[in-house]
């Protein structure tokens, strides 16, 4: 019973000690750089993209130009850098990864209801300038509509990531291998991963009938990563390997 009243002390204590502290910052009060005129801002993505140790964030939009715009975080707040001068109608979602292999975190965002494309930006660390776009590069053009979130993992258990993407106008989920040269590669080869339905239910008008979301994580505990995404667990390659293919299998969680 001693241990017992000794322990809870020390367990509140640390619980105490581990709840964050919230700041609320905003543009509004000049806490941090307004990123354009946009309206409509679609995707936000967290990563060390100047690899100073401290995460910054990148914010997409859709309505009008730019595209892409990076608050990297200094010892003062965050100064604003524009990532994609241009417009392009930017979904929710982004992921990260150093797809050319250089060392730097590379950025991938993909386009809305209007778009049938998905990019990646090439990172120019060390050499930032706030007013120079990244140099953007094409994961896939044609085909259907909108793509809704992207991860990256070794769901194929090769040693190297994928990039798994949903494109919701083409009701699948797509994976694709980085390719060798991927600075020079304009459009990648994909593969789904499912298609079909996957619990989609849509709001009260019927509207946004689709399914989203992509994250990896090892479910199953077999050292080798899952994809979780919609309402599905995919399973990873591994165990269920089209040896052609590589087709992976869903395994619905609900
Ligand atoms: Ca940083
Ligand atoms: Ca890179
Ligand atoms: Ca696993």
């Amino acid at each position: 019973m001693n241990r017992c009243l000794w322990l809870f002390p020390v367990l509140l204590s640390s619980l105490t000690a581990a709840e964050p502290r919230w700041s609320h910052l905003s543009s509004r009060n000049g806490d941090l750089p307004a990123p354009g005129a946009s309206t409509q801002q679609t995707g936000a993505l967290v990563a060390d993209l100047d690899r100073d140790g401290a995460d910054d964030f990148v914010l997409g939009f859709r309505q009008t130009a730019p595209a892409l715009v990076w608050y990297r975080r200094t010892g003062k707040g965050w100064d604003r850098y524009v990532i994609e001068k241009d417009f392009l109608t930017v979904e929710a979602g982004g992921a990260v990864h150093d797809i050319d292999g250089d060392g730097d975190p590379d950025v991938v965002f993909g386009g809305d209801w209007q778009s049938k494309e998905v990019w990646w930006w090439e990172n120019p660390y060390p050499d930032f300038d706030p007013n120079i776009s990244w140099k953007r590069h094409v994961i896939k053009k044609g085909g259907k509509t909108q793509h809704h979130d992207q991860v990256f993992g070794d769901f194929k258990n090769t040693g190297k990531p994928q990039i798994v993407f949903w494109n919701q106008g083409a009701k699948s989920l797509f994976i694709a291998d980085i390719p060798a040269d991927p600075r020079h590669t304009e459009a990648w080869l994909f593969a789904p991963v499912y298609s079909g339905e996957a619990g989609e239910k849509g709001d009260a008008s019927g509207a946004f009938k689709y399914a989203e979301g992509t994250t990896a994580a090892d479910i199953d505990g077999d050292g080798v990563v899952d994809l979780l995404a919609g309402i599905h667990r995919i399973v990873e390659a591994s165990a269920n390997r089209d040896r052609a293919g590589r087709r992976l299998r869903a395994v619905a969680l609900v």
